[in-house]
């Protein structure tokens, strides 16, 4: 099961491809719009003011309204571009933009924003997942979500599933959503940008996914995740905290009626353990900023940048959806594999040994 993605911010489209996508699931053009809202530019003063129409076109793969197992091409045509906002800055780079790398790389400039750089790209990302998801959640009942887990030093105080989909920030604590607010509203008039943590998670992943060296479900997890424009960390379960814990504490508990704890993340030797799955992303501040900085142009002379247009505050506000579709594409492909080499084993409810006697 393989996703590439093409187009440009602001270019005429964005599409991508699906790979390997078994035949028979049911999808229409329609069934994309939820996720593809939920990430979207423009939906709240918090976000880009960037407006586009996100309606997914089927090019290919789907006939009389299910998959048929050939490449499924997925089209969105881009509504908002606006190039010239980029005209100023179309020689510079801009300190902490993927501009300069791109630059050195291919030797020249698509002075059209961020091109393939931009946000816009992972819109394919989500469109691609919808399939995932519902692959996972049909065939073997694997939900995907995820919340906001941090924004700047502001962390949820409780943590309640069904406040996470009713504010513009996927937070799990609606009591702080006023702060966030006047947070977000404060950090937008001053022009600067910051940083979020974001967490997705699985349920009803069964144990055996993934594997054991080349292609472990963690290690392929956290290259789906960095390869999200902005991640600079992905954590699998208690990830870094677990730099400072005993094993005592680490180590999850088993019992014949399962798991006590879930600091591994459900993952083990890049295998899943039949727990939930648990995955944090690390986003970094936006670099396009209204703010003078001192940078270079393509001739190494010293100058202001200045970005204008319409940019994140902070990118992590809408990359819940994002990250819970690379999740599902990522145990998507995983749960293909598995079933190619091992058969169809999955679902089958963990059961483990007592730890009594040899
Ligand atoms: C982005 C800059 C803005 C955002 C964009 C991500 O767009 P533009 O390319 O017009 O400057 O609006 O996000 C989207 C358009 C989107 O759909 O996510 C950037 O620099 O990453």
């Amino acid at each position: 099961f393989r996703v590439t993605t093409f187009g440009e911010s602001h270019g005429p489209a964005i599409g991508c491809v699906v790979d390997g996508c078994p035949p028979g699931i049911a999808i229409a053009p329609e069934d994309f719009a939820h996720d593809l809202s939920r990430r979207a530019t423009g939906k709240t003063r918090h976000t880009s003011a960037r407006h586009e129409a996100d309606e997914v076109e089927i090019l290919s793969g789907v006939y009389e309204g299910v998959t048929t197992g050939t490449p499924i091409a997925l089209l969105v045509r881009n509504t908002d571009q606006r190039s010239k906002d980029y005209t100023a800055i179309a020689a510079q780079f801009r300190p902490g933009h993927a501009d300069y790398t791109y630059w050195h790389k291919y030797g020249l400039r698509d002075p059209r924003g961020g091109g393939r750089s931009s946000a816009r790209e992972t819109t394919m990302r989500v469109a691609a997942a919808v399939l995932a998801k519902k692959w996972l959640a049909d065939r073997f009942g694997v939900s995907v979500r995820g919340c906001m887990g941090q924004i700047g030093d502001i962390v949820p105080e409780t943590h309640d599933w069904h406040a996470v989909e009713a504010n513009p920030f996927f937070w799990p604590d609606a009591a702080q959503v006023p702060e966030l607010e006047a947070f977000m509203d404060a950090l937008r008039k001053s022009g600067d940008s910051v940083g979020a943590r974001v967490t997705v998670v699985a349920d009803g992943v069964p144990p055996g996914w993934g594997e054991p060296v080349y292609g472990k479900l963690d290690g392929e997890l956290a290259e789906a995740m960095m390869s999200i424009n902005a991640v600079k960390g992905v954590e699998i379960g208690d990830g870094f905290a677990s730099v400072a814990q005993k094993g005592t504490t680490h180590r999850d508990v088993m019992t014949p009626g399962g798991f006590l704890s879930n600091h591994a993340g459900g993952i083990l030797g890049g295998i899943s353990t039949g727990q939930q799955v648990v995955v944090s992303v690390a986003f970094k501040p936006t670099s396009s900023l209204r703010l003078p900085v001192q940078g270079v142009d393509v001739d190494g002379n010293v100058v202001d940048v200045i970005t204008t247009g319409r940019h994140d505050p902070c990118v992590g506000i809408r990359a819940t959806p994002i990250c819970e579709a690379m999740l599902a594409l990522v145990l998507m492909d995983q749960a293909l594999r598995h079933r190619a080499q091992c058969g169809d084993v999955g679902g089958v409810v963990p059961r483990i040994p007592p730890s009594a006697g040899g």
